[in-house]
């Protein structure tokens, strides 16, 4: 369990709302352990223009006209290596959010330009008094830019966690995960970099399952829970016709290895992403690396980054804690 008298650990969220990404911001937002101090959109599960309007609205829904809301910001339309995003508004709704958007406060007009994504992620890392951890629920275009156009920011940067990739697994094609496959080269870039990541992918995300009990328990516990549970219903409803019960969490999984990384499993490994044009366009080879002696830190891959792959879930404990920190907000 996390002490409760440990401070919040520091976080920026990078999204492509998305219904698991809105069960994944709301869940980090209403959590004790984690202090978000900003959101930025990106290019995704819909195009840019959407996420960040609903980046905007989810926002204004769990802060509410009273709270102090965290910075946002505007990332990129489209990856580093194609000249159009790929999208999938058959999964997430035209609106990204499972038809609920129009019911979110809707974004605030502006006369100025939105805050650009990379302005943002410098101004918390340039600020922070401890290092930050980035948590990247989307495609990795933002995260790529940051990390090419800021190295000097990169000791600031805890640790980089993703929720992508996996270990012989894709659900884009039969190699290559979504958030890997929208964008292969900013994939490539983050893992050749040397800053530690944390890889939450299909393989441990797909265990990590909730059924229509647990959405109703959601429902019940305040408007937030109402509003997230009411996003599902239409892509829950769509599987249930195949014969499937059940929904996986995603996003929020790699959330959680920030809040509780307890709750997860991980071993030592590096990544490589295919980036060629071919039939394995976005798979992720992982390759075990050394495991460091007790209380060691890794050695060093020289060009790869040390990464934590998340191999195992301590399931209904972490789709537990999900529902209980939407419930808090
Ligand atoms: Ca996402």
């Amino acid at each position: 369990m996390t002490d409760p008298a440990s401070s919040p650990v520091p976080v920026v969220i990078d999204t492509d709302p998305g219904i698991d990404d809105l069960l994944a911001i709301w869940a980090a937002w209403g959590c004790p352990e984690l202090e978000v101090r900003a959101l930025t959109a990106v290019h995704g599960n819909i195009p840019l223009e959407l996420t960040w309007r609903n980046l905007q609205r989810l926002t204004r829904q769990m802060v509410g006209d009273a709270g102090t809301a965290p910075l946002l910001g505007r990332g990129a339309a489209r990856p580093w290596g194609e000249a159009r995003g790929m999208h999938v508004p058959e999964i997430h709704g035209r609106d990204g959010l499972g038809g609920i958007s129009e019911r979110l406060p809707p974004e605030q007009a502006s006369a100025s330009a939105p805050a650009r994504a990379l302005d943002v992620h410098a101004r918390i890392l340039e600020a922070a008094d401890e290092p930050v951890a980035l948590i990247a629920l989307g495609p990795l275009t933002n995260i790529a830019t940051l990390l090419a156009a800021r190295p000097d920011l990169r000791e600031r940067i805890a640790r980089i966690i993703i929720m992508g990739g996996g270990d012989g697994v894709g659900n884009t094609s039969p190699a290559a995960e979504f958030n890997i496959a929208a964008d292969p080269e900013a994939a490539e870039r983050v893992f050749t970099d040397e800053v530690p990541v944390t890889m939450v992918g299909l393989d441990v995300t797909h265990a990590v399952r909730f059924e229509r009990p647990w959405l109703a328990g959601l429902a019940a516990a305040g408007p937030c829970g109402q509003l997230a549970a009411a996003a599902c219903e239409p892509y829950i409803g769509r599987r249930e016709q195949r014969g499937i019960r059940w929904m996986a969490l995603h996003d929020a999984v790699a959330v959680a290895a920030a809040a509780r990384p307890e709750l997860l499993e991980t071993r030592p490994v590096t990544v490589e992403v295919d980036h060629e044009h071919g039939p394995g366009r976005g798979a992720t080879f992982l390759s075990p690396a050394p495991s460091p002696a007790p209380g060691q830190d890794p050695a060093p891959v020289p060009g790869r980054a040390p990464v934590a792959h998340a191999h195992d879930a301590h399931d209904q404990a972490l789709v537990d804690w999900v529902a209980a920190s939407i419930a808090r907000i």
